[in-house]
Parts: C-alpha cells; sequence; structure tokens
C-alpha cells in the first residue's frame, strides 16, 4: 500500500484529514513488539516462574491456537496492517512502544541485548514511515549504567522520543538511588519516561491472584499508581525538576487522588520530608494520556483539575480497538482548542514530535 507524507495544510497530514477529521492525530500508548522478545516472553511463560505477569504474558506468546482475537500478530505488525487500522480510523501517528513487561522480567545481558534490538527495530519502522511512527525507546534498569548508554544513543542517534518503563523492575521501583542515573539521563536528554503498567511486584501481588485482577482490569492501575506515589512522597523529584513522566490510563487514578495525597502525604506531615505537595510535583513533572479510558466525564476531570497542557489521546492499540477510541474523543464534549491540544499539540510539545505545518 502506499502512504501519503505530504499533506501539510492546517489540522492534520493525512490520515486524519482524509477521514474529514480537522485535527491530526497522535495515537501515544502503541504497543509492538519483535519476535525475539516474543520468543524469549513465550519462553518464560513456560518456565516455573509464577509472577503475576505470567498468566497474561502466557495469553499473548503461548495462545491457544482457536484464540479468536490473537494479539501477537497485531503485536509484530509495525508496517502494512497496522497502517491500515490507523488509515480506517484516521490516525496520523502511532508513538510506537515495545508492550509491557517490555524487556524488564529478563536478566541484565538478555535484557539490555533485546532492547538495542527493539530500539534498532523500531527505529528502522520510523525510517520507514516517518510520517506515520515515532518510537519510544525501551529500557532494561537492570543495569542502570548500561542503560543509560542506551537511551543516550536511542535519543541522539536514532531520534526516538523518549523511554518505556513497564513499572517495577524485579519488585524494585524508580525512586531507589540505583535508578537515578535513569532519571538524570532522561531529564538531561530532554526526554521523557513513560510508565506503563506491568502486573503488580510480588509483595502486593496475592489478592490480585484471584478473580485475574492482575493485569488491565485493575493491577496495572494500582501498581503503576504506586509508583508514581513512591516518585512524588520519596521526594526524588526534588532533584529531577525537570524531569517529565507520563502515565497512561487516564493518570492510573492519580488525578482523583490528588486533593487527598496533598492533604494526608503534605510535606512535614508524619515526619515527611519531600519538598513539595503532590498536585505540585504532578502539574510540574507528570502528564497523562487517555489510553484505555473513554469516559468523557473521566476527561473533564482531569482537564479540570491537572490542565488540559498535560493530557494526550492514546488509543492503546492493541488491546482496545481503534475505531471506537477516535471516534470518542471527537465526539467528546471538548472546545476545538482542547481537541487539538489532545490529539496532537500536547504530544508534539511533551515528546518532541515534529509539528506538521500550517
Ligand atoms: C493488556 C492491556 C496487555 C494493556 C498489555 O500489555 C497492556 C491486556 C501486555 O489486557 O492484555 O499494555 N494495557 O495497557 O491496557
Ligand atoms: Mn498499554
Amino acid at each position: 500500500m502506499t502512504v501519503k507524507s505530504t499533506g501539510t495544510s492546517a489540522g492534520g497530514d493525512g490520515a486524519a484529514r482524509k477521514a474529514g477529521r480537522a485535527s491530526r492525530m497522535i495515537a501515544t500508548e502503541e504497543a509492538c513488539s519483535i519476535p525475539e522478545v516474543a520468543e524469549r516472553l513465550g519462553q518464560l511463560s513456560r518456565s516455573t516462574w509464577d509472577s503475576l505477569d505470567i498468566k497474561l504474558v502466557g495469553s499473548i506468546y503461548n495462545a491457544p491456537p482457536d484464540d479468536p482475537n490473537p494479539l501477537l500478530p497485531q503485536l509484530l505488525d509495525i508496517g502494512a496492517g497496522r497502517l491500515e487500522t490507523m488509515d480506517e480510523s484516521g490516525v496520523d501517528m502511532h508513538l510506537l512502544s515495545l508492550t509491557a513487561p517490555g524487556v524488564q522480567m529478563f536478566d541484565a545481558d538478555t535484557a539490555a541485548a533485546l532492547a538495542t534490538l527493539a530500539n534498532d527495530r523500531l527505529a528502522e519502522a520510523v525510517t520507514a514511515h516517518p510520517t506515520r511512527f515515532a518510537a519510544l525507546a525501551t529500557c532494561a534498569p537492570q543495569d542502570p549504567r548500561r542503560a543509560v548508554r542506551e537511551m543516550e544513543r536511542a535519543v541522539g542517534t536514532l531520534g526516538m522520543h523518549g523511554f518505556m518503563i513497564n513499572s517495577h523492575t524485579g519488585n524494585e521501583y524508580l525512586d531507589q538511588q540505583k535508578y537515578w542515573p535513569i532519571l538524570e539521563a532522561a531529564e538531561a536528554l530532554n526526554a521523557p519516561i513513560y510508565i506503563h503498567p506491568r502486573a503488580p511486584s510480588d509483595g502486593m501481588a496475592a489478592p490480585f491472584r484471584d478473580y485475574r485482577l492482575d493485569a488491565a482490569v485493575w493491577g496495572y492501575g494500582i501498581e503503576v499508581g504506586t509508583h508514581a506515589v513512591r516518585l512524588m512522597m520519596s521526594g526524588v523529584l526534588d532533584r529531577f525538576e525537570n524531569l517529565k513522566i507520563v502515565l497512561g490510563h487516564m493518570g492510573e487514578a492519580v488525578p482523583f487522588w490528588l486533593w487527598r495525597l496533598d492533604y494526608m502525604g503534605r510535606p512535614g506531615r508524619q515526619g515527611r520530608t519531600q519538598k513539595l505537595r503532590a498536585s505540585e510535583y504532578f502539574a510540574r513533572n507528570f502528564a497523562i494520556t487517555t489510553s484505555g479510558v473513554e469516559d468523557p466525564l473521566a476527561l473533564r476531570y482531569c482537564i479540570d483539575r491537572i490542565g488540559v497542557d498535560s493530557i494526550m489521546w492514546a488509543i492503546d492499540h492493541p488491546y482496545q480497538p481503534t475505531p471506537p477510541a477516535a471516534e470518542w474523543i471527537h465526539a467528546a464534549p471538548l472546545t476545538d482548542e482542547e481537541r487539538e491540544k489532545i490529539c496532537h499539540g500536547n504530544a508534539e510539545r511533551i515528546f518532541g514530535i515534529e509539528a506538521v505545518s500550517a
């Protein structure tokens, strides 16, 4: 198929305009994989490791042959099929990222090698379709110093737009001092860290083992919400004032909690030493995407609470279907200015994606 890449008139660079929509559409949490990572995750799911992530990993990488909607082919498609799905709904661009849990369940050497390979492959997809794809780099936090070198290569050489970290690594969170070099590098490179979910870490896994609560239904949000609250309450963000953290899934419920976090977690209370209140960190250091939450009331709440400039549209392909995600944001009760910011303007600013000239 041919992809039109030259449309530059106001409000869209091709797909969105062809679909009769005013706004350029950049989707910001769009998952993919590569065969080498899929193979290793398949192996993990056949091992005896009972990490909470394993059920979902098995359902994707060891899918039963009669699976009516297999995800793996959609994850591995970073070409024609994906572009067709985008075109059908007027989506101009996917900001691609290696899907959860990324390389974070592998040993350090395997993780680093696969992160480098994944970054090269995603960069190739972007080179093949520069107006349709941009990408976040996979990070292997297991070896923070090595991760920093790959982060620098990903942004400096490959032109990637930030980093994807799938929450905890070996049950550890980014506020720990050993991970500060990663935070420092992201800040210095002026490139956001997108904290995407994986299942809750071992210490809080037990209640999520029943009723398949492990993943997107509930466990994912609790895991990443907790990660974000740790970054705020630890005071680590006092060291990295310009670091940008992106949370998906309408902010993993953190925006809803800000008033209570401010009150119960205010500096000085119960010996707290962090400098700012949660809402101040959230305003300075965080942005959110709408991935997987197509709720106009939640969106309006977030606009009023954290400001429209901190909110970006996302589909969560292939875990959410594209047509309703696109229709939802077009039908949402927004001003034209709000819609432009959410659909593309904020992503251009926050991730440094080139704007399309009017
Ligand atoms: C699922 C959902 C899987 C999301 C994901 O990665 C994922 C799922 C493995 O429900 O199978 O990223 N999600 O973001 O909602
Ligand atoms: Mn996702």
